[in-house]
């Protein structure tokens, strides 16, 4: 099992040549392996000498030149030194007046070393602390400069660096993945005209539609301030407190507890950039924008009771998923999509396009497909990397620009400002990770921790010294700087359009675009959210607004919480509401699934006595599929199969239970299923298998422990179980293959729903 699974697991070249030998001496240009003209206009800065593609992008239009090489640090062979580089003989012992006396003021080495401890850990940030990320690359499927002249979309084939980091919200940095919250899905396009962020969730709406009401969304939503408690979850008081006083968070609080706030994957988890954008050609024409991410690998979320026992399982589960998906090669990928409608468009429609609680459905406006994302390489350090990277809003380029969405206008202050105190100092641009791949030069200078050391007399502007140098492109044009888009003055005023105020037919519509399974997961949600507060009046309120959204929704939830539903919260504006046809694109089960088995792990239960060929064949199938078996056993070492070989078990049960894995197959042998039920690890496994509606496979007598942990042989009214297979040993074929469709399909509700 082991070696056969070590041999086959994919190997990602792109991490080659980074650790040891190589390292040390790195090769310019390494990660950018075909050579391009472009590279060289597009090369360093004085600041940044650093590509961040990648590894093995092929460049077509920019090819950074050279990568982060320039700041990797490999200490293979090297001799031990202070950070003066002064060599250190022992690392044991501190500097003593004597063997049993006090340790001498003098010694250096002991002190710098404490002092770079004690100040090791910066801010985390004050949301999205917790997260993982990855380096990649977008490629443009066609040339987009009739819409917009961004680089990124400037010719068909075109690839940009890229680095993602994925994140939750509420929970501290040390807080666990696969808690109920909106995940943070934000792209750095490192451009050659400069780089573009597009900071956006998982989720295409907000909470709140004005930036002024983000610091208290936040404070409600964090642990509460006298206690500290609850750590990364939206259940408790303050939280609801708050949003059932802010209607118009109701149409995002549908998605936040639907399946979409528990992925099984960042992976697998659309992306969105949530406000309306604007795309803007080379001649200054501008239409609206919404920018969709779609995750290659399907849309495929984890169950409520599943996702509560990964917390304790692997607190790191989207963590690891990510990067072991990276190490095998099996790159992440996420097609970009665009929804493109012009301002007279926007104004017919039934909602104001500047507000971030509102969606525009996919029939309105289809989203039409650009290119597509691929996450290839992990950080080499993450701190360095993941930790210090520093996403913007205020971060655009040429082509792109922003809309006055009120909440995005917020914003475009807050990132950059959250740096300063996160990453200590207005210098955090020259940090490798964030440095733009294009040249920098301007007249800002010095501030904590400078890089770049910039030569001459001159730091300003207008000036004859320098040449005029660096000079403006053009203050005119579209087509050579920055500009932006010109707008009509309009009063000062405090306040909102009255569109913003209809707060629940987009929540109506989301709760009927759900299939029956999907809705009874929202319902649950509310119950148990709702069940943690305290405050009875809150669930009541929380009630009452639900009541605006549907009734059987809100009688649904009554129910779960042992409440009459009471009289709907009153409405802000008087307008009938639109009524929206159901739009299947916001069911995460409508969209297409991953085409195969790939990736999804397999636990191949077995104990001592196990028929081994059937084994072995079923675990060669899977890997062959893509699929990453393990074989699982109560305990580690080596079963001794019926014919005698032995058997590596990979995994055992109590270091990776049931909800680690996406399925099981329950392996053939009379003593080895007798083994396995005498084992209540073993019958768990089985039991949670089931309950969270995964593929299960029982090979000959492993039938007898479906039976014995009571897994019924079909669904309550008798028609077959979608995802239960019984299989002869000397015929598995046809059971295997239907197994491995249904790995694909990852789950079937149906099961729950009896
Ligand atoms: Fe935010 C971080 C996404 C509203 C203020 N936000 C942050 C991150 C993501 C988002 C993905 C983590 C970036 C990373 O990985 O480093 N935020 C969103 C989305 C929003 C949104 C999609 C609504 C559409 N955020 C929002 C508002 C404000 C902020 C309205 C303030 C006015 N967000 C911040 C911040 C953070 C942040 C405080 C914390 C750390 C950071 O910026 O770098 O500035």
């Amino acid at each position: 099992g082991t070696q056969q699974s070590a041999a086959a697991i994919p190997h990602n070249a792109n991490k080659a040549g980074e650790h040891g030998e190589a390292a040390r001496t790195p090769q310019p240009g390494q990660t950018c392996p075909v050579p391009h003209a472009a590279a060289s206009a597009s090369s360093t800065s004085e600041t940044n000498g650093s590509a961040k593609t990648g590894g093995g992008v092929p460049p077509l239009g920019v090819c950074p030149a050279g990568d982060l090489d320039r700041v990797r640090a490999d200490a293979s062979e090297q001799r031990l030194t202070t950070n003066q580089g002064v060599p250190v003989a022992d690392n044991q012992n501190s500097l003593k007046v004597g063997l049993r006396g006090p340790t001498a003021m003098e010694d250096f080495i002991l002190r710098e070393k404490l002092t770079h401890f004690d100040h090791e850990r910066i801010p985390e940030r004050v949301v999205h602390a917790r997260g993982s990320a990855a380096h990649g690359y977008f490629e443009s499927y066609q040339n987009l400069s009739d819409l917009t002249r961004a680089a990124p979309f400037a010719a068909a084939g075109k690839r940009t660096p890229v680095f993602v980091r994925f994140s939750t919200v509420a929970g501290e940095r040390g807080s666990a993945d696969s808690v109920r919250d909106v995940r943070g899905f934000a792209v750095k396009f490192y451009t050659e005209e400069g780089n573009w962020d597009l900071v956006g969730n998982n989720i295409p709406v907000f909470f709140i539609q004005d930036a002024m009401k983000f610091p208290d969304l936040i404070h409600a939503v964090k642990p509460e301030p006298n206690n500290g408690i609850p750590q990364a979850a939206s259940a408790h008081d303050t939280f609801w407190d708050f949003v059932t006083l802010m209607p118009e968070s109701t149409h995002m609080l549908m998605w936040h507890l639907s399946d979409r706030a528990i992925p099984r994957s960042y992976r697998t988890m659309q992306g969105f950039g949530v406000h309306t954008f604007r795309l803007v050609n080379a001649q200054g024409a501008s239409v609206f924008c919404k920018f969709h991410w779609q995750p290659l690998a399907g849309t495929h979320s984890l169950v409520w009771d599943e996702a509560a026992k990964i917390t304790g399982a692997d607190p790191d589960f989207h963590r690891r998923d990510l990067w072991e998906a990276i190490e095998a090669g099996a790159y992440p990928e996420w097609e970009l999509g665009l929804q493109i409608f012009t301002e007279e468009q926007a104004e017919q429609f039934p909602f104001d396009v500047l507000d971030p609680t509102k969606i525009v459905p996919e029939e309105l406006v289809p989203v039409q497909i650009v290119g597509k994302m691929t996450l290839n390489r992990n950080p080499d350090n993450f701190f360095a990397e993941t930790e210090q990277v520093a996403f913007c809003t205020a971060h655009i380029v040429p082509g792109i620009d922003f809309s006055n969405d009120p909440l995005l206008q917020g914003r475009i202050h807050s990132y950059l400002d959250t740096q300063i105190s996160r990453l200590g100092g207005a210098n955090f641009h020259e940090i490798p990770i964030n440095a733009p791949l294009a040249k920098v030069h301007n007249n800002q200078r010095d501030g904590m921790h400078r890089q770049a050391v910039h030569r001459g007399r001159v730091a300003y502007e207008p000036n004859s010294l320098g040449g005029g140098c660096p000079f403006q492109v053009g203050m005119a044009g579209f087509t050579t700087a920055f500009a932006s888009l010109p707008q009509p003055p309009d009063d000062k005023v405090r306040g909102k359009p009255e569109l913003f105020a209809d707060h629940y037919s987009q929540a109506r519509l989301f709760w009927i675009s759900q299939t029956p399974a999907e809705q009874e997961h929202i319902v649950n949600a509310y119950r148990f959210e709702l069940s943690k507060v305290q405050t009875p009046a809150i669930r009541v309120r929380l009630l009452s607004m639900l009541a605006n959204v549907d009734p059987i929704l809100a009688e649904g939830v009554a129910q779960g919480l042992g409440l009459e539903v009471p009289p709907p919260m009153p409405l802000a504006t008087s307008a009938p509401p639109p009524q929206y046809p159901p739009s299947p694109s916001l069911s995460l089960l409508a969209r297409p699934g991953a085409k195969g088995a790939q990736t999804r792990k397999v636990a191949i239960l077995a104990g001592h006595g196990v028929d081994a060929p059937t084994l072995h064949a079923v675990y060669a199938e899977l890997l062959a599929a893509g699929a990453v078996p393990r074989v699982v056993s109560p305990q580690l070492g080596q079963l001794v199969a019926y014919d005698g070989s032995r058997i590596d078990v990979e995994v055992s049960i109590e270091a990776a239970p049931a909800v680690l894995y996406d399925a099981v197959v329950i392996a053939d042998g009379a003593a080895s299923v007798a083994m396995l039920m005498r084992d209540p690890d073993a019958r768990d496994f089985v039991r949670q298998q089931y309950r969270h509606c995964k593929p299960i496979l029982a090979i000959g007598a492993g039938q007898d422990l479906l039976t014995k942990v009571g897994v019924p042989p079909a669904l309550e009214d008798g028609t077959a179980d979608p995802a239960l297979w019984t299989a002869d040993p000397a015929a598995l074929e046809p059971a295997l293959a239907a197994f491995r469709q249904a790995l694909a399909a990852h789950r079937d509700f149906r099961r729950e729903r009896d």
